[in-house]
């Protein structure tokens, strides 16, 4: 059996994607802006494999059934269409093996890292032949996110068009351009969070601010994207953190309340604001789960590490640097 592999990193938003524009085709409803990190790997090998009559799937080492893996199925057929493989025929389906190559304690998402990997091994164990762009939006109707960890460095991912399935991301600059720090502050999980995919759906059928989101996050992406173009850190850093407190603000008022905050979140975003009043420029951003990831330069790095570490309830910090895109087979 032929396997094909692919590695892929993880990528932070810096200009937040929350919302969908088209669920089926899981298009989203604002642009987003990204940096591919180094520190965060996917590694993902597949083979297809006449004898199974079905996808095996096992990731990190645990065999995947159930909802899991039906998710994942229907992403794996998805790719099979697109390559014009019959359901049934020989050899159809795949054995995959994923292996997240993430720090032990992290909980980071790795949905982005993981359909990135996946949809690169899998279009290429089927003979598809994909460019980039192609491939990642391939990704993004696994995740949107994962569109963007296609891509190297600084990456977006625009708004979609209903029914326009073509949409991916395109890559804005190369991790040369601009080496800065996300320092990493991984805390405490507690209960398991709403899935992002959930916590979109209700923010927007039921938070009366999600309408004010959709007509701000575009103006924080361009002010993003501007401060990523000057290389601005101050203007970059206090663009994404509005970025950041818009979309949980908007989750926040949905019905029931969608909160990925936890109290130890909050007293990190405090440590931050006491660095900057220290002097140090130093911007914080919040996804679907409680962890703290903090843009800095990279002179400031170990100190905002350290400074993290000493919040009670922080696990571990962490200093991640831009990152490159795929590797392909
Ligand atoms: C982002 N997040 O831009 C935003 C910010 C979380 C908060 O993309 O439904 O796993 O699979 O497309 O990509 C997480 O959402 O959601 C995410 P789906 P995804 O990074």
């Amino acid at each position: 059996m032929k396997e094909f592999f692919a590695r892929a990193r993880a990528n932070i938003a810096l200009s937040k994607y929350w919302g969908k524009v088209d669920r089926a085709l899981n298009l989203p409803a604002v642009p987003s802006l990204s940096l591919t990190l180094d520190d965060l790997v996917t590694e993902t090998t597949v083979a297809r494999d006449a004898s199974l009559p079905r996808d095996r799937i096992e990731l990190d080492g645990v065999l995947r059934t159930g909802h899991e893996a039906a998710t994942l199925e229907a992403f794996l057929a998805l790719v099979r269409a697109r390559a014009g493989v019959a359901e049934g025929a020989e050899g159809t389906f795949l054995s995959v093996r994923s292996l997240n190559r993430f720090p032990t304690a992290s909980g980071l998402a790795s949905s982005a890292s993981g359909y990135a990997a996946l949809a690169c091994a899998a279009s290429a164990a089927y003979g598809l032949s994909l460019g980039d762009e192609a491939l990642s939006a391939v990704a993004r109707r696994g995740s949107a996110s994962a569109a963007r960890s296609v891509f190297g460095g600084w990456v977006e991912l625009p708004a979609g068009a209903p029914g326009d399935d073509s949409t991916g991301a395109r890559p804005l600059f190369g991790p040369d351009h601009w080496d800065v720090a996300m320092v990493l502050a991984l805390v405490d999980r507690g209960p398991k969070d709403v899935a992002s995919r959930d916590g979109m759906r209700r923010t927007a059928e039921t938070s009366p601010y999600y309408g004010a989101w959709l007509a701000t996050a575009p103006l924080l992406h361009a002010r993003v994207r501007a401060g990523v173009i000057a290389r601005d850190l101050a203007a970059t850093g206090e663009a994404m953190e509005a970025s950041t407190m818009a979309m949980h603000a908007s989750a926040w008022a949905a019905r029931p309340t969608v909160r990925y905050a936890r109290g130890v979140t909050l007293d990190v975003l405090d440590g931050v604001h006491a660095l900057r009043r220290e002097g140090v420029g130093a911007w914080a951003t919040m996804d679907a789960g409680p962890h703290v990831k903090v843009l800095c330069a990279i002179g400031d790095a170990q100190r905002v590490a350290d400074r993290l570490r000493e919040t009670p309830g922080v696990l571990e910090s962490r200093i991640a640097r831009p990152g490159a895109g795929i590797e392909r087979p």
